[in-house]
């Protein structure tokens, strides 16, 4: 690269994430196929429009290649064209969700959503994200005393508050959704059934989590979390909403997709689609499990008791421990976390209760049980501070070179 500044950082961003221990439930490495589908020629070109109808010349292969994306996902989830669209274009999650609301639901319409500070995402109708303001969120969350969705409660406020839509999927919510459960309380009230597939999508397509598909009338997901691929974003609907979610992404929100991103994506969906893929899937949520059972025989409190995905939340104030200042130590320790809010969190959003762990990325490095019982005693000595901070930043390092990222 002539640029040698970006080269270093190129290259020092590749070292940290090869030092480092990542659990960022949100993370993961892709693939070289998939970095170098990122990397291709195809982010020169304008495809404004879908297969066939475009506003530019040229498309030939770009057209091709997004059919390809799109025969692939269908696929990967086990949808009949028949019954199915997806739309492979949107540039992210927050777009893709801002698509299908665009799509779906009028103006100052009601969206049922799950609360940000009990693990859902600014885009299910947070104040604060253009999804509160042109809609009126209806919030709901979990149980004060399990810490988990409470289906009766839920069905109670939307049949009270009869919102155009329901949202579930969520970015820390560690437990399984009923899925089937949604489908009919979306169906007392009249509600369209969305399902934010975002952080699981990798785990429904590897079989370790159950798929929302035969419940959902939409369903988004980013494809850059446990589904190993970019950073980018799917919405697959049913047929009588494709249309709409369609001109809702082009032209009403977006200008030209970057074919680039949705080679890669087609890359990722070729990759999940391998027969290792649901092993794969499966060893994460073994991790997760391992990891979460490793810290509570250590003391430290997992909310909701436990995990059935690829995450959890750990209450460190339980413990006198800040979430912020839990996320820092660690960093400086080279394990890399997010502070959370955990469910009624007490604390400010930006210094709250706990910490979100997840072992996607580790999971991809090739890290099993074993790692995970030997990392869950790193965070506890360096929470604690019952071990040296050299000795623990030496054991992670030791521990990164044994599995190291392919680049
Ligand atoms: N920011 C992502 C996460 O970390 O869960 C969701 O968009």
């Amino acid at each position: 690269m002539r640029d040698k500044t970006v080269e270093k950082l190129i290259k020092a961003e590749v070292r940290r994430q090869n030092e480092t221990i990542n659990l960022i439930a949100s993370e993961n490495y892709v693939s070289r196929d998939v970095l170098s589908a990122l990397g291709s020629v195809f982010t020169n070109k304008y495809a404004e429009g879908y297969s066939r109808h475009r506003y530019y010349g040229g498309n030939k292969f770009v057209d091709e290649l997004e059919d390809l994306a799109k025969t692939r996902a269908l696929k990967l989830f086990h949808l009949s064209p028949k019954q199915w669209s997806v739309n492979v274009q949107a540039y992210s999650g927050s777009p893709a969700n801002l698509a299908a609301y665009l799509a779906l639901v009028p103006p100052g319409e009601k969206i049922m959503g799950m609360r940000l500070d009990m693990g859902g995402h600014l885009t299910h109708g947070h104040r604060v994200s253009f999804t509160g303001k042109l809609w009126h969120q209806v919030p709901y969350g979990v149980n004060k005393k399990t810490e988990k969705l409470d289906y009766g409660e839920i069905s109670a406020l939307a049949k009270k508050e009869k919102p155009f839509l329901i949202v579930t999927g969520y970015t820390a919510y560690s437990r399984r959704i009923d899925f089937k459960k949604f489908r009919a309380i979306a169906e007392a009230c009249g509600a369209i059934l969305m399902v934010d597939l975002s952080h699981i999508a990798g785990l429904v397509a590897g079989k370790a989590y159950p798929s929302p598909f035969p419940h959902a009338d939409i369903v988004t997901m980013t494809t850059h979390k446990t589904l190993r691929g970019p950073r980018s974003a799917l919405i697959f609907s049913r047929k009588q909403y494709s249309a709409a979610i369609d001109k809702a992404i082009f032209p009403g929100l977006q200008g030209g997709p970057h074919a680039n991103q949705i080679g890669a994506v087609a890359v990722a969906l070729f990759e999940a689609a391998k027969p290792q893929f649901p092993k794969y899937a499966r060893q994460i949520v073994k991790n997760t499990k391992i990891l979460a059972s490793g810290l509570q025989k250590l003391g430290w409190r997992i909310v909701s008791g436990g995990t059935d995905s690829h995450l959890f939340l750990v209450d460190t104030w339980g413990r006198g421990i800040g979430g912020k200042e839990a996320g820092d130590k660690l960093e400086s320790l080279g394990i890399i976390v997010n502070k959370n809010a955990i469910p009624y969190d007490t604390r400010s959003p930006v210094d709250p209760s706990g910490i979100r762990l997840g072992t996607a990325a580790l999971t991809t490095r090739g890290m099993k049980e074993r790692e995970m019982l030997r990392i869950a005693g790193l965070i506890n000595a360096a929470l604690l501070k019952n071990a040296s901070a050299a000795f623990i930043q030496k054991e992670v390092v030791r521990l990164c070179r044994k599995f190291p990222i392919r680049v």
